[in-house]
C-alpha cells in the first residue's frame, strides 16, 4: 500500500473512533461511576459529569441531593410502602462524605441537616469545558440491608444540578442547567421529561450469602427505591454558602 493510502485509511479510522465517541457523550449523562454495590462494601465513589450545557459551555458548578431517608418516597417494587427506609437499610441517613478535590471547582462542601450530610456541592475555580469529563468523589459507608425484610436491592435516586449559568429558577434551560433529577416532584428543580430518567441511581445489593432471603420472601426478593420528596429538593437542592444562597439566584 502506498504511503499516502496508509495516511488516509489511518484518517478514516481517526473519524470512525471520534463519531464513536461523539455517540457515547451524547448518550452519557451525569452518572456514578459505580452504580451497583453489594451491602457491606464501604469504597468510594464519583459522580461523573460526562457533559456540560452546550458546546461551549463551562460546567461552574454542581449540586447533589441524597434522599434523606425522613420524609423520602419508599417504593417496594414499584408500590409505595408505608413505612421508612430503615426497614429495608439498617443505616442510612449520614452515608456520604464529599472528598476534597479541586481539579475543576476550587470551593465545595457537604450539605448537612440534622448532623446528617443530605448532598453535597462544588463550585467555583476553573470549572469544566463541554468536551471533557469531570468528576466529584465522596466516600460512602457500608450499607447493610435489613436482614429481617425482603429487599434483594435497594436503589437510591440521587438528584444532581449541573450548573452553566447561575440564575434564578424562572431561567432554567438546559442552556444554562442540566437538571438530573425527578420529573414529577413538582419542584422548579424538576427535570423536563417524559420518563423519569434523570436521577443517577446508587443501587445496593443484597449479600445473599451472608444475608439471605427468609423463606416468607419471593424468590426473587423486593426491588426497593428510595425517591427524595419535594420538600427536601426545594430545601437541599440550592447551593447556600455562609448563610447565603449563591445558586439559584
Ligand atoms: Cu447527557
Amino acid at each position: 500500500m502506498k504511503i499516502v493510502n496508509k495516511f488516509k485509511l489511518a484518517a478514516l479510522s481517526l473519524t470512525a473512533i471520534m463519531l464513536v465517541g461523539v455517540g457515547q457523550s451524547v448518550s452519557a449523562h451525569t452518572r456514578l461511576n459505580v452504580a451497583t454495590q453489594t451491602e457491606g462494601v464501604r469504597s468510594i465513589n464519583h459522580m461523573v459529569i460526562s457533559h456540560g450545557c452546550n458546546e461551549n459551555s463551562i460546567t461552574v458548578g454542581t449540586s447533589v441531593v441524597f434522599p434523606d431517608g425522613v420524609d423520602s418516597t419508599i417504593l417496594v417494587n414499584g408500590e409505595p410502602h408505608e413505612g421508612t427506609v430503615l426497614d429495608f437499610l439498617t443505616n442510612y441517613g449520614n452515608n456520604a462524605q464529599l472528598i476534597l478535590d479541586r481539579s475543576a471547582f476550587d470551593l465545595m462542601d457537604e450539605k448537612i441537616v440534622d448532623g446528617n450530610v443530605v448532598g453535597y456541592w462544588a463550585g467555583g475555580g476553573p470549572g469544566m469545558v463541554n468536551r471533557l469529563n469531570a468528576t466529584t468523589s465522596f466516600r460512602h459507608t457500608a450499607a447493610r440491608i435489613e436482614s429481617t425484610s425482603c429487599a434483594s436491592s435497594v436503589a437510591i435516586k440521587v438528584s444532581v444540578a449541573d450548573i452553566c449559568e447561575i440564575t434564578d429558577t424562572a431561567s432554567f434551560n438546559d442552556d444554562v442547567v442540566r437538571l438530573w433529577t425527578h420529573n414529577d416532584l413538582g419542584t422548579p428543580f424538576d427535570r423536563v421529561s417524559d420518563t423519569d430518567n434523570g436521577p443517577a441511581t446508587f443501587t445496593i445489593t443484597r449479600d445473599l450469602v451472608n444475608n439471605p432471603l427468609s423463606e416468607f420472601c419471593s424468590e426473587e426478593g423486593d426491588s426497593v427505591v428510595v425517591k427524595p420528596s419535594a420538600a427536601q429538593i426545594n430545601r437541599d437542592m440550592p447551593i447556600v454558602v455562609d448563610g447565603q444562597q449563591i445558586w439559584p439566584q
